[in-house]
């Protein structure tokens, strides 16, 4: 009897004909999406939809079908997974079935995962392995005595398609298997996926040589793993995690499997074959809890891209007994992150005015929840990256929010657009003041000409000016300064300095007492050292670091502001755009006048006495700066060593005293460790910057 003749003999209700009509168009529809949906993301390897909108499809269809059987027919997308193999690829049938997992995604589904489990063993002595969830190709590699002879994708789980000569190429895949205990046929399965820095910097590439981007590491990995040119897979920073095994056989029949799945692995690891770093074995569904907080939290700083987590029966034996459910096992199932993607629409581009003039265009919409937040704006950059997406106002679009990153728009959904949308061109006036927005040397972003005059650069250079690491005027902050400006009570930062306590309670939700203390801090701040002073002016690109050499190699305030750009060269780490921005900055008349009131409200700062070159902590000392740093860029680091004496270099030597070691360092550490020579972590490096604090 064919599956469809056994369902309808189930119907359990008869439906009028006016329903079923409906019903049924409503389904021939979803097949519809779902199959035009299920082509661009498994064969073209261009998802139009984030996966959170095709499983909402998936599930509207499931729970039709489940509500009324007799609308199953055998093309439904339901009674197939995964897409069509593409012909230019010699098809590979698997000889034992490559599954998928089933997904979760609450901690009730895990508990009751788990008493599904405990269930089916008839007791609760069971352990769990807890991995991550690779965000890539699920790929089936055969060796045989040790030889890779064969890789193939999962294509539908029965037939894949053989990427042996791509696979090949990449890397981290041994061509030959380590030691000599392997079976005469082993399947090894796993995800193909590109690390998050290769796929950036292959998007980059794309980029430059006027090439189509791949929306995320996962299509760059299905890409470059279909490149019928294995060259230029070769050339695609493609990686693997093994995470299972297929086919097993041996000469004297079944070579003897290992009891539990942490064993396969730690056998295949022994063999050669890359396995995830990150993976555990756990005791209940509350470790497994705790072991998927601890990798969420952890999964911006993991070099690929992971959607949740996976659980897995450890022991063999008990999998066996637990089975499976039509193409997934069991024993197995994902718990899923949500979702970093999510489908909403532009309802407008406003242009946002920085400190330094920068326009970014900032799309506002309708509110969507994505990466754990409702979202309602998303950063568009520049008008370039406008133009390429070819994003207009009115359209569906994808947000990406990854971790606490700015969402972005991704780009539009071209088959959703309406009929009237609207091309967005960066206006060639600032929206704020009006002053010409230009585009200076090819910079990406343009910016409004109007400089102290524009409010909208007004408010950021006044909360740039009290900011903790400038003048520090603690108690102002950045909703306080925009309601000054809009009040007019200032205009620019020397206005801070004859605000009265009165003028300042008269604002909203000031009363006497916080108006009182805004007074007293405005004061204390007065008291303050040349380089605050000199970063709180928020000139371009003088960061707290050049402020700081600047400060020491000039001493006085009036030499830098006559510093010529040449001179300015001499300042440690000052190049010619730095100096350049320095000496634009001073000889505005605008600026200057903005300085002399400044200084006539009595701010000041002790004299900088220069120490002689021999005197300073760190003469001559040789410093290696290695690994990144969070505190402070290498840049900044940099700066004040050589402000402190030394001498930074970039390589270790037996010359080197000391090598600043950030996080993961590498090479240069190493080689520090060998000569023997002192290395300090970052804390130590601040401590050492507060010791001799100039
Ligand atoms: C991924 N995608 O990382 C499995 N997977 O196990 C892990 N997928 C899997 N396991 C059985 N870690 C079928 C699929």
């Amino acid at each position: 009897m064919s599956k469809t003749a056994a369902i309808k003999k189930k119907l359990p209700i008869e439906l009028s004909d006016v329903k079923k009509s409906d019903l049924v168009a409503q389904v021939q529809q979803l097949h519809k999406s779902l199959n035009y949906h299920s082509h661009r993301y498994y064969v073209l390897d261009d998802p139009e939809i984030p996966d959170v909108e095709y499983d909402k499809l998936f599930r509207q269809l499931e729970s039709l079908e489940a509500q009324y059987p007799e609308l199953i027919s055998l093309d439904s997308p339901t009674q197939r997974v995964g897409g069509k193999v593409l012909e230019n690829f010699q098809q590979v049938l698997h000889e034992m079935p490559m599954l998928s997992l089933s997904n979760a995604f609450s901690s009730d589904e895990i508990e009751d995962f788990s008493k599904r489990i405990g269930e089916r063993l008839e007791h609760d002595d069971f352990e769990l392995f807890a991995e991550p969830k690779l965000d890539g190709l699920a790929i089936s590699l055969r060796y045989e005595k040790g030889i890779l002879v064969q890789a193939a994708t999962r294509g539908d789980g029965q037939t894949g398609e053989d990427v042996t000569s791509n696979v090949r190429t990449i890397k981290t895949i041994p061509l030959r298997l380590s030691g000599n205990d392997f079976p005469k046929i082993l399947e090894v399965r796993g995800e193909i996926f590109m690390p998050k820095k290769g796929f950036e910097q292959l998007n980059q590439t794309q980029i430059n040589n006027d090439e189509k981007t791949f929306a995320n590491p996962r299509n760059a990995a299905a890409g470059s793993l279909r490149q019928l040119d294995s060259k230029i897979a070769a050339s695609r920073p493609l990686d693997m995690f093994c995470y299972g095994i297929g086919i097993v056989e041996d000469e004297n029949e079944n070579h003897p499997i290992e009891s539990t799945h942490s064993l396969i692995l730690q056998q295949l690891k022994y063999w050669g074959l890359p396995i995830c770093p990150e993976v555990k074995i756990v005791n209940n569904w509350q470790e497994c809890i705790a072991y998927y907080d601890s990798i969420l939290l952890k999964r911006s700083e993991l070099p690929y891209e992971i959607d949740g987590v996976v659980y897995k029966v450890n022991s063999i034996a008990q999998q066996q007994i637990v089975g499976f459910i039509s193409r997934a096992p069991r024993w197995a199932i994902a718990h899923k992150f949500p979702a970093e993607e999510a489908m909403t629409r532009l309802l407008n581009i406003d242009v946002q005015v920085g400190r330094t003039g920068a326009l970014t265009p900032v799309g506002r919409l309708e509110p969507v929840f994505v990466g754990g937040v409702t979202v309602t704006n998303a950063t568009l950059h520049n008008q370039s990256e406008i133009d390429r997406k070819g994003v207009r106002i009115g359209d569906m679009v994808i947000v990406r929010r990854a971790g606490d990153v700015i969402p972005e728009i991704v780009k539009p959904v071209l088959s959703k657009r309406p009929d009237k949308t609207q091309v967005f061109n960066m206006p060639e006036h600032c929206p704020i003041c009006g002053s010409l927005a230009e585009r200076i040397n090819d910079e990406a972003k343009s910016r409004c000409t109007g400089g102290l005059y524009c409010p909208a650069q007004r408010k950021e250079a006044i909360k740039h000016f009290a900011s903790r690491k400038a003048m520090d005027i603690d108690g102002l902050g950045d909703k306080l300064v925009e309601q000054m400006v809009d009040a007019e009570m200032i205009h620019d930062i020397s206005d801070l300095f004859s605000l009265s306590a009165e003028q300042i309670s008269n604002m909203e939700r000031m009363g006497e007492k916080s108006a009182d203390n805004l007074i007293k801090s405005i004061e204390a701040s007065k008291s303050t050292t040349l380089p605050r002073f000199i970063y709180a002016l928020g000139i371009r690109e003088v960061g707290e670091a050049t402020a700081l050499a600047l400060a020491n190699h000039y001493q006085l305030l009036s030499k830098i502001q006559t510093a010529k750009a040449e001179d300015l060269q001499n300042v440690p780490d000052v190049g010619p755009i730095v100096a350049h921005n320095i000496e634009t900055f001073f000889s505005q008349e605008h600026n200057d006048e903005v300085i002399k009131k400044l200084l006539s409200s009595s701010i000041h700062w002790p004299e900088i006495l220069k120490k002689e070159k021999d005197e300073l902590p760190l003469a001559d000392r040789v410093i290696v700066l290695t690994g990144s740093l969070s505190e402070m860029t290498r840049n900044d680091a940099k700066a004040r060593l050589i402000e402190l004496g030394a001498k930074v270099s970039g390589s270790v030597s037996k010359k080197t005293d000391l090598v600043i070691a950030g996080d993961k360092a590498g090479s240069k550490l190493k080689k520090a460790e060998e000569l023997d020579i002192e290395v300090m972590d970052e804390a130590g490096m601040l401590l050492l910057f507060k010791k001799y604090e100039l």
